[in-house]
């Protein structure tokens, strides 16, 4: 099946008019997760089918009888976007085969929360990326937890954030001690025949846009994880939802990258500090911005820092992978 050749937006005031994620949606005030959906089937565009697994962006995107979607929805359970995606992408290429519906370039799309993608539907989002033969996109969005249900720690919260999983007590301060998971670049290793994945964060909306674009022509599976605030997971005003992914990514705390056919490359400010061009600004700066961090002490910032550091100075691929090559290791 071929797909539809989108080509990339050069600039801002190139952006597409059209909106297929309107009005009708019932998110918080300064839901950044909301905002990737709008800018996901912008990029897109009419020819769009568009898949989605629980959580805020199913909850609250379709209350009954009411919904911000243009282009046609399906909502599909809560682990399931990855299955959701290839099976969609498969029936729509038999039908097609059959003449059963016209032969033409259609995008699949289908999305989940860090809950329902870097936890429960990581399997099928694994399964869905060893199909080259259905052209779909997975978009991962991720606001550090499981928000529909009233805040949870997940996978992808950040090691020390209070949750209702991980309330900070007087005993124990630090509740959640886990570190992110990082699962962008853990597929991308790990599916060697698809032939995209990215990050994105919707404070960089062209450059979120033209991964999008890109994961859609290039064809066959691919992934794509954005990094979303969310004022009332994250507990601040929401007016700066923007700044705050924008200072998570000058930190380094979440790194901005893409990788075609294999190649990795970093992307905007992500790319300035990995070439050295820019300092990564202190985490300290991004933390006392947000409730949920509000219990730490500087010892804890230390450690967080402490930590962001050796992402950039130790791993192998700085700020992505800690895989490291070692060639000298052989025991034998
Ligand atoms: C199998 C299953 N377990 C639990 C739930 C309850 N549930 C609905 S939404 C949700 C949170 C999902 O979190 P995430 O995927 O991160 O999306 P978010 O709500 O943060 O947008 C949960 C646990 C469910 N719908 N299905
Ligand atoms: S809780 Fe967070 S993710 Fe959910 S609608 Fe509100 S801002 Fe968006
Ligand atoms: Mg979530």
């Amino acid at each position: 099946m071929t797909t539809q050749q989108l080509r990339p937006i050069r600039g801002v005031h190139n952006a597409p008019l059209e909106e297929f994620y309107t009005s009708g949606h019932r998110t918080c005030q300064g839901c950044e997760s909301a905002l990737v959906l709008r800018l996901m089937v912008k990029a897109a565009g009419p020819r769009t089918i568009v898949l989605g697994s629980t959580g805020c962006m199913y909850v609250a995107n379709t209350t009954y009888y009411s919904t911000p979607w243009v282009v046609p929805w399906m909502h599909t359970q809560l682990g399931s976007s990855g299955s959701a995606a290839t099976g969609t992408a498969a029936g729509l290429k038999a039908l097609m085969q059959k003449g059963k519906m016209r032969d033409e370039p259609i995008n699949v799309i289908s999305f989940c929360g860090d809950g329902g993608g870097v936890d429960m539907g990581l399997s099928a989002i694994s399964a869905s990326l060893t199909h080259p033969e259905y052209n779909h996109l997975v978009l991962l969005y991720d606001n550090e937890s499981y928000a529909n249900t009233d805040i949870q720690a997940s996978g992808s919260s950040p090691w020390g954030a209070n949750t209702t999983f991980s309330p900070p007590g007087r005993e124990r301060r630090i509740m959640n001690t886990r570190w992110k998971k990082n699962t962008a670049i853990m597929l991308a290793h790990g599916h060697p025949k698809s032939r995209y994945f990215a990050t994105g964060c919707p404070s960089y909306s062209l450059d979120l846009m033209n991964k999008v674009r890109k994961a859609l022509t290039i064809g066959g599976p691919t992934f794509i994880h954005t990094f979303d605030p969310c004022p009332k997971g994250w507990d601040y005003d929401p007016k700066y939802s923007h700044e705050l992914g924008m200072m998570a990514v000058e930190a380094g705390l979440w790194v901005q990258w893409e990788m075609e056919d294999g190649k990795l490359t970093y992307n905007g400010p992500s790319r300035m500090i990995a070439t050295g061009r820019r300092k990564r600004r202190p985490v300290v700066e991004y933390l006392k911005r947000q409730g949920r961090f509000a219990h730490f002490t500087e010892e804890d910032i230390a450690y967080f820092q402490a930590q962001v550091d050796e992402m950039w100075e130790k791993w192998g691929t700085p700020g992505i992978s800690s895989v490291k090559l070692d060639l000298t290791g052989d025991r034998a």
